[in-house]
């Protein structure tokens, strides 16, 4: 059987990014609708070797469409998704409008599959962070059950779309040129050559919205409601591949050994882990391509006397494996459910 297949926000970057997975996954598409602002419609976008005309995202254009995969912002999620669920379609939405509504699945393939037979027409695909954390960390909480992670994010400028992108490439430019990098846009302060440790809003708490995102949506994504999470997001000057320092306490021991060959077997993991000959996971080998890298598996020496922890590091590309690639599952998920 083929589908009937929409992006909404197709000329995002994870819109681009979407389209070429469902490519790459050969998804079972009848036709394939490319929507976004007004101000893009009528752009050529090359599919499968043909070329697609994007269209203006208005309540008509999804008449007959099957799948939605949404790439857009939190508004215009709303606008057009709860109109999508009217018109029979599923929408596999990387908005964050949707995640923590109880009546919608949040879903990352390789931890809760099962969740997506529950859908009621939408879907939430996570958090980039919190999918790059996750897929690295259930291996292991399979082992050793998981009570409490301390992290820390490198995240890269792909986070804020393609104006990230090109607002951190052009800095680079200016300052390899000798010249002034102008006023940032995308991010409050110059990324190149510095670290912004803020990535959404402030709470009262003083954490920001990014760093809650791990702890809630890891929370419902995981079935564990009481999971403890403290989360610090820092922006880095990395194109597109996040990184994260991940510490860990379980219930019950898991050696080092046992961690590793659990992460050997864990389906979306690579195992990097060879610190005598330099071997670790770094955003540039992780850069577009799938799997989330793991490694600097080691005991946490800090762990309370009785308590079990270990400290990982990993990386993954943030507009596949965080946005799109997870998304075009979900979408395969659905599909081989009929
Ligand atoms: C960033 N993680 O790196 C953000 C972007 O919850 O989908 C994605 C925000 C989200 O800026």
């Amino acid at each position: 059987k083929q589908y009937n297949v929409a992006i909404l926000g197709a000329t995002g970057a994870v819109g681009q990014q979407m389209l070429q997975c469902l490519e790459e996954q050969e998804f079972p598409i009848a036709n394939l609708k490319l929507l976004a602002s007004a101000r893009s419609a009528g752009k050529r976008v090359s599919f499968a070797g043909e070329d697609v005309v994007v269209e203006e995202a208005r309540d008509e254009a999804f008449d007959g469409v099957d799948i939605v995969l949404g790439a857009a912002e939190n508004d215009i999620a709303k606008r057009f998704v709860p109109v999508a669920r009217e018109k029979g379609c599923v929408t596999v939405d990387n908005s964050s409008a949707y995640r923590l509504d109880p009546d919608v699945p949040l879903v990352v393939p390789e931890v809760n599959p099962e969740d997506v037979a529950r859908h009621n027409g939408i879907i939430a695909n996570p958090n980039c962070a919190t999918i790059i954390a996750l897929v690295a960390v259930n291996p292991l909480h399979k082992v050793g059950g998981i009570k409490r992670m301390i992290v820390s994010t490198y995240q890269a400028a792909s986070g804020a779309g393609i104006g990230g992108l090109r607002e951190l490439e052009a800095q680079m430019a200016a300052i390899g040129a000798g010249q002034p990098v102008g006023d940032p846009k995308a991010f409050a302060y110059q990324l190149a050559c510095n670290l912004i440790p803020q990535i959404g809003g402030f709470d009262a708490a003083g954490y920001t919205s990014e760093e809650m995102k791990l702890q809630n949506e890891g929370r419902k994504i995981m079935h564990l409601p009481e999971l403890r999470v403290n989360c610090t997001c820092v922006r880095v000057p990395v194109m597109r591949s996040h990184s994260e320092s991940i510490t860990l306490e379980f219930e019950r021991e898991v050696s080092v050994e046992a961690a590793r060959e659990a992460l050997a077997a864990a389906p979306g993991v690579k195992l990097v882990d060879d610190p005598a000959n330099l071997a670790y996971p770094m955003p540039l080998d992780t850069t577009d391509q799938d799997l989330i890298y793991v490694g600097r598996v080691r005991e946490d020496i800090s762990a309370a006397p009785g308590s079990h922890g270990l400290a990982l590091w990993c990386c993954g590309d943030q507009i596949r494996k965080g946005a799109a690639t997870n998304a075009v599952q979900i979408a395969k998920l659905l599909v081989a459910q009929g």
